[in-house]
């Protein structure tokens, strides 16, 4: 018998009203069509024109660098990416869950390292059944900056993946990742956020889906005994300190400036399997978890040890010692820390309003069991259809996404409050429609105590009409706002691919760089040593193909334009392993070395020692070359290997 499937569920049924339900099947709604999108882009066209003739202070001109870095998620392409804003212009792909074939991340031993470092047992084994090594695709959501007492500090970004359940950290002094941890018995990371103060030690972590506490087959379809995992990173080890095992599942997550609380919104409370079951409730919550109760209680040992890791029991009505469950209209989803450092706001998602904590009011309820945990919400205004998540400008103001209502809503937390304590005001200062259904926004610098107030950016899911068809498939399209009290302008408008998720935008004071890199760094120091057991001098170049059994390993430097080796010989069958030491010490002098038909290709940059393994299987001569255009002789930077049939 096949399993009941549930057909053409109406989410109109569920959502109480037509206008939302009608709005909330998205691409398919009338009332996109009614947006003008003829109008809308000659508006912001003409306003782009206007800002460039005039010299606009924020657009810099050709050649003129940004005032700030953007980060962005990527989403179901698994990369981080880098803008320049206010111009948006994209700088550079960092590949982090994905396969790259430029640079060759999922393919270097370098790249395997990072990948296979962090991985259980477990999943070592199922790739293995696989015939793979490592997952090469991602999902990944969000990405955010270390803090040092409330401001970045420039040192790492961290980014999560959805898709297999794994926490990233990316350098930002060279930009690469050089962490990547699977974490056990949460499944689906998704909502994730670095603590704020005193520094970033922890890193928070969102398990997304309900599965059994032993996920061994043993209980299949069985909810009553699912449950869910918060998990505390530890950002400089990048190793799991704890978790949380909590009721409900979890969204997306944030962390307060005074390092005592972290907080995550959960839309299905209800535990349900099915659309109709998530759905039932109209109230969902947020989890509230007292992070100096919880080392407390992993201190005294009041955890149970589940893969390896401390897990406490926080779920509802356990133990209110660890966590507090604050009730929350309706599957609510973005959570936004303000930067006045009291105010917390929870987008409601399927209820138009975004309900505010005031966190100081948070100890009061730890310390009184009998206090209504719907007491540490202040304000709870109606802004619109489809509030997703929340930015701020760092001068009282919030900016609120309304997924179905395509506009962002810009208002004032003061007058939410007001208005929530019964005096006549409305905190809606100003709403701009978008193209189409945004899902995040960001602000400079919005999610540190540094919130400047200069750009708004608007990631939106959709651009249905908005650019030249290409296709079922199309981009989704972001907008940037300069912001000028009360006032937003439409600056930029512009397709990305899959997908503009999440961004941060960073003043580039805090980001620098290198423009080379180090021969000694970590990333290089497998290379290295082995190199130095082969006996080598890496700093003293020498050119050597070392036979070891019937593994080798090719040594060769590269310098515009050529390969210290014009060629090598290997035998039938070797498994060969060539390191490329990269002698130019010049900035933006790459090479890269890619081997014909053999599926190899890494990128080397200046002073790199990047290392590729592959088994060299069919006799002939293969031509490797350099895939980086380096010299007016890039074509000719090539070499060959031949490979001598067995048997000779
Ligand atoms: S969640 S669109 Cu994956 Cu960032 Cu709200
Ligand atoms: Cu070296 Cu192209």
């Amino acid at each position: 018998m096949p399993d009941k499937v549930t057909k053409g569920v109406s989410r109109r049924g569920f959502l109480g009203t037509t206008a939302t339900g009608a709005a909330y099947l998205g691409s398919g709604g009338g009332k996109l069509g009614l947006l003008g999108g003829t109008a809308a882009l000659g508006a912001a066209g003409a306003t782009r024109a206007r800002a460039q003739a005039t010299g606009h202070e924020g657009l810099p001109g050709p050649g003129e660098l940004d005032e700030y870095y953007g980060f962005w998620s990527s989403g179901q392409t698994g990369e981080m990416r880098i803008l320049g804003v206010p111009s948006m212009r994209e700088l550079m792909r960092v590949p982090v869950f994905n396969r790259c074939s430029a640079t060759g991340w999922g393919q270097t031993n370098e790249s395997l390292k990072v990948l296979t470092e962090g991985m259980l047992p477990e999943t070592k084994e199922f790739l293995a059944a696989q015939g793979k090594k490592v997952h090469d695709n991602g999902d990944l959501h969000h990405v955010h900056m270390s803090f040092t007492e409330g401001k970045y500090d420039g040192r790492f970004l961290f980014m999560n993946d959805k898709a297999n359940t794994r926490v990233a950290r990316v350098r930002c002094d060279v930009m690469k990742a050089d962490k990547i941890i699977d974490i056990p018995n949460a499944k689906a990371i998704h909502g994730l956020r670095p603590q704020k103060w005193p520094r970033t030690n922890y890193v928070f972590a969102n398990g997304e889906d309900e599965v059994p506490m032993v996920n061994d087959g043993q209980v299949l379809d069985d909810p009553s005994q699912y449950v869910n995992f918060f998990t505390a990173v530890n950002a400089d080890e990048m190793t799991v300190a704890w978790q949380v095992m909590v009721s409900g599942n979890l969204d997306n997550t944030d962390a307060d400036y005074d390092g005592k609380y972290a907080f995550s919104t959960s839309y299905n409370s209800e535990m349900g399997m099915t659309l109709p079951e998530m759905m039932e409730a109209e109230m969902d919550h947020v989890v509230i978890f007292n992070i100096a109760e919880i080392e407390k209680g992993i201190a005294e040992g009041d955890f149970i040890e589940l893969n390896g890791v401390k897990v406490i029991d926080g779920r509802k009505g356990r133990n209110k010692k660890y966590t507090r469950y604050v009730p929350i209209p309706n599957s609510p989803h973005g959570i936004n820390m303000a930067p006045d450092r009291v105010h917390l706001c929870i987008a409601g998602k399927l209820s138009p309003t975004v309900s505010v904590l005031d966190v100081t009011k948070f100890d009061a309820l730890f310390e009184d069991d009998s206090l209504d945990p719907r007491s540490v919400v202040v304000a709870e205004p109606e802004l619109g259809l489809g509030p997703l998540h929340t930015c701020f400008d760092g001068k009282g103001n919030a900016f609120t996404t309304l997924f179905l209502d395509s506009q962002v809503v810009m208002w004032n937390i003061e007058d939410a409050i007001r208005l929530y304590n019964g005096e006549d005001v409305d905190p809606i200062l100003n709403k701009q429609d978008v193209h189409y259904q945004p899902g995040h926004n960001s602000t400079s610098m919005g999610e540190t105590l540094e919130a400047d107030g200069k750009w708004y950016l608007s990631m939106n899911k959709f651009s249905k009409d908005r650019f030249l068809n290409v296709g079922p498939l199309k981009p989704e399209n972001e907008q940037l706002f300069a912001l000028n009290g009360t006032e937003m302008e439409l600056l930029h408008d512009g397709p990305t691919f899959a997908e503009p998720h999440d961004s941060i935008i960073v003043h580039r004071s805090v980001v620098n760089p290198k423009n080379v890199w180090d021969r000694n760094d970590p990333m290089w120091a497998d290379a290295r040593a082995q190199a130095e057991a082969d006996g080598i001098d890496l700093d003293d170049w020498q050119d050597s193909v070392i036979r070891d059994g019937d593994k080798v390993r090719v040594y060769m430097s590269s310098q515009a334009p050529e390969f210290s080796l014009p060629s090598f010989t290997v035998k039938q069958g070797d498994e060969v392993t060539v390191y490329v030491t990269n002698l130019d010490d010049i900035d933006d002098l790459t090479h890269g070395f890619c081997l014909n038909n053999h599926g190899v290709a890494m990128e080397v940059a200046p002073q790199a020692t990047a290392s590729v393994t592959f088994t060299a299987s069919k006799p002939g001569v293969y031509w490797y070359y350099c895939q980086w255009f380096c010299h007016a002789l890039h074509m000719e930077m090539r070499g060959r290997m031949f490979v001598e049939p067995t048997g000779t």
